[in-house]
């Protein structure tokens, strides 16, 4: 993703708001992207408004050194930069017509990973089912090695010096108005919803 900087802006989505329909309902992407990512991002830039210094760095750069920033700042950045960058990772993740699965080296990375796409799919599942309460699933690259994390609340993996290729949001805001307490009817149609050639882009990026 591009490098931001202060003062953040809740950029459109990259596809309509039906766009995942059936598989992710537009009433919850409307309030999913206009009401709590734009809180996210209007309570960021609250909370830089008076520093010069976080000003100059970007979203990224203050995720990875948050424990160099000012104290006062670190909680606002961690919950507020973390919600920003984590929903942008999450809705660019997904697309209306994406490939449904990964092609080419990261098909050969997931498997020499995971033992393939499928097992892959089934490890992450249980990853996500396991997250008590607030927080995100997440494929990253530890050093040149495929990984599954999870992080709690809006925490991101930069602190841990892992690099992030697709992340699932599994907040009961993300889900809750179309599949109520069920996270795993969330997770199996949001499967459906990633467009694995835009993170086939992350994954060739981050080398
Ligand atoms: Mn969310």
């Amino acid at each position: 993703m591009k490098e931001r900087f202060y003062p953040f802006e809740n950029e459109p989505l990259p596809y309509d708001y039906s766009a995942l329909e059936p598989f992710i309902d537009t009433e919850t992407m409307h309030y999913h992207h206009d009401k709590h990512l734009q809180t996210y991002v209007d309570n960021l830039n609250n909370a830089l408004a008076d520093s010069d210094e976080l000003k100059k760095m970007s979203l990224e750069q203050m995720l990875t050194d948050i424990e160099s920033l000012p104290e006062a700042k670190r909680a606002a950045v961690r919950n507020n930069g973390g919600g920003v960058f984590n929903h942008t990772f999450y809705f660019d993740g997904l697309g209306k017509d994406g490939k449904r699965e990964p092609h080419g080296e990261l098909a050969t990375a997931i498997e020499k990973a995971f033992g393939g796409f499928a097992a892959f799919c089934e490890k992450f599942k249980k990853a996500a089912l396991g997250i008590f309460g607030s927080g995100y699933a997440w494929l990253v690259k530890s050093g040149d090695v495929l990984e599954i994390a999870t992080t709690a609340n809006q925490n991101t993996p930069h602190v841990d010096g892992l690099t992030p290729i697709l992340c699932l949001d599994v907040w009961e805001h993300a889900y809750y108005l179309k599949n109520k307490n069920l996270r795993g009817a969330y997770i199996d149609n949001w499967f459906n919803a990633v467009d694995w050639s835009k993170i086939e882009k992350r994954f060739a990026l981050s080398k």
